[in-house]
């Protein structure tokens, strides 16, 4: 790994926000393309940050820090791609469903995926089966994700499903869901692709449906 790429590496880790959007400069001067950073520089770092928060050597705070340093550097780098050209190894439209305000996780799975290269399109917080089929349509993500907090809430999640089967947007998307009250076997009884009980895992299983791992 070049010299750079390891230091851009090792802001994403330690979240050093104010040295990224830098390196990011000097990468690109000493003629590295934006692939090439992403690719050998912030990935790594992101897949550290991981690993050690699978491992509980890193905590959230410190991974929303990684995950914003990784973002800083992406300002830099999205505005110099050649028109059409796209770093995202996938797109996501990801929301907390219908009557849940529960966002932390959401987030954090979001900017995890981020760093992971997936381009996310944030819905928000109590966002409904329509609000749903109206982002699959707008934006034509690979992946719906969808978070829940609350069991009063997690049914709105098959709700949702339902809703992409009516529009005729189902075998379009793949579907992924979470959140603490959420488990495998209600993932598979709602028809759902799959769920991830961490960010981490969020990231793998977003590769997965994606067919990158
Ligand atoms: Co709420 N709340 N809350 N709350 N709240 C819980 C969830 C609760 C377990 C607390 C408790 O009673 N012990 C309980 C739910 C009980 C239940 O349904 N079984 C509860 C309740 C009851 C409520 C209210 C009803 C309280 C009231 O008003 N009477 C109310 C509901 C509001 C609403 O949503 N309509 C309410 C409100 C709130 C606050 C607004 C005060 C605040 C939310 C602030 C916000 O999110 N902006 C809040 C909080 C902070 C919590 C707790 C304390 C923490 C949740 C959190 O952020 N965790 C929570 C208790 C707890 O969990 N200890 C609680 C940290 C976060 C990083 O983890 O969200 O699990 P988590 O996300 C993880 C994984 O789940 C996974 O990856 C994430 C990162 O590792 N994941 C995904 C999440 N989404 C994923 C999506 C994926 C994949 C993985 O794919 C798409």
């Amino acid at each position: 790994m070049s010299d750079v790429l390891e230091k851009i590496s090792k802001a994403v880790i330690e979240g050093d926000e104010d040295a990224i959007p830098n390196l990011t400069k000097v990468a690109l001067d000493e003629g590295l393309s934006a692939k090439e950073i992403l690719d050998g520089g912030l990935m790594p770092g992101m897949d550290h940050v991981g690993v050690e928060f699978k491992a509980g050597r890193m905590f959230v705070p410190e991974v929303l820090l990684s995950a914003r340093t990784m973002k800083g550097s992406m300002n830099v780098l999205e505005p110099l791609l050649a028109a059409g050209e796209s770093i995202a190894v996938g797109k996501v439209a990801m929301g907390t469903v219908e009557g849940d305000l529960h966002d932390i996780g959401k987030n954090l799975v979001g900017m995890m995926m981020e760093g992971a290269g997936f381009k996310i399109f944030n819905l928000g917080t109590d966002v409904s089966p329509e609000a749903f089929v109206e982002a699959v349509k707008k934006e034509e993500p690979d992946i719906v994700g969808m978070s829940a907090l609350l069991t009063t809430t997690m049914r709105n999640m098959g709700r949702t499903i339902d809703a992409l089967k009516e529009a005729g947007l189902r075998d379009q998307v793949k579907v992924m869901v979470g959140g603490a009250p959420v488990t495998a076997d209600f993932a598979k009884q709602i028809g759902a692709d799959g769920t991830a009980s961490s960010a981490p895992a969020a990231v793998d299983l977003a590769k997965e449906l994606m067919g990158l791992a």
